[in-house]
């Protein structure tokens, strides 16, 4: 029996992701389909809460070991991915690995490096398909600026685009390190949101109508 496949919806702050997801939700489940929503940080957890206070500045850690403790929030619902999907409930999430490594390696000085941000996250379930909400930072400061949080600030947003770049030229085109395969899918946030949701539909639907006979892939391994 095929299983169900893993879909990851990426993108910067202000792309529209968060809307984008429910509604790709609402329309595989009005198709009938059994969804798993999931997002990432996922702030319920323990190591969620933590994360939560320090997005919010309420308190202050080590570039270092946020950065792992992002990966591990994403460690703690890995099996629940991959039980999801073994028992044909697609898995839908918000942000995910990509996120962490755009921008933590986004940040300094002093610099965390590529390689090293990625490390932690080698080994996760590798989504089927990520979908890359692009927007230019001008674009995101006409749908109102960035808020209150850590890392919503255009130079760094600009820093974290080059990262998520370099992400998808690497980990989409399958001859990344590692040989990962996620199908990588730049789609231009910018339009409205039915064009975007359109094509987004367009760009899972053959996917999520066959199914997948392989077993999950790794990230990065
Ligand atoms: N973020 C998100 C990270 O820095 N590392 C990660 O691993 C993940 C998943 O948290 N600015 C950042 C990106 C966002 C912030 O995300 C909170 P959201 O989607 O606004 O809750």
């Amino acid at each position: 029996m095929p299983r169900a496949p893993f879909i990851v919806i990426e993108g910067l702050d202000r792309s529209g992701k968060t809307t984008q997801t429910s509604l790709l939700r609402s329309r595989l489940e009005q198709s009938g389909h059994h969804v798993a929503l999931l997002k990432f940080p996922d702030r319920t957890t323990p190591i969620g809460t933590l994360i939560d206070s320090y997005l919010r500045s309420q308190s202050d850690l080590d570039d270092h070991a946020i950065h792992l403790l992002f990966s591990a929030n994403r460690w703690e619902l890995a099996s629940r991915i991959e039980s999801n999907l073994k028992s044909n409930t697609i898995v839908l999430c918000d942000r995910y690995a990509f996120s962490g490594i755009a921008f933590s390696a986004a940040k300094g000085p002093p610099p965390l490096g590529y390689e090293w941000c990625r490390a932690p996250d080698v080994g996760l379930p590798c989504p089927d398909v990520t979908l890359f909400l692009d927007i230019t930072p001008e674009k995101a400061r006409e749908r109102g600026g960035y808020g209150e949080e850590r890392y919503e600030k255009e130079e760094m947003q600009r820093r974290v685009r080059e990262v998520f770049r370099r992400l998808g030229e690497e980990t989409g085109g399958g001859g990344g390190s590692g040989g990962t395969t996620t199908r990588w899918e730049v789609i231009d946030a910018g339009r409205d949101q039915e064009t975007v949701s359109m094509e987004i539909w367009r760009r899972v639907e053959n996917l999520v109508a066959n199914g997948l006979e392989e077993d999950v892939d790794r990230l990065w391994k």
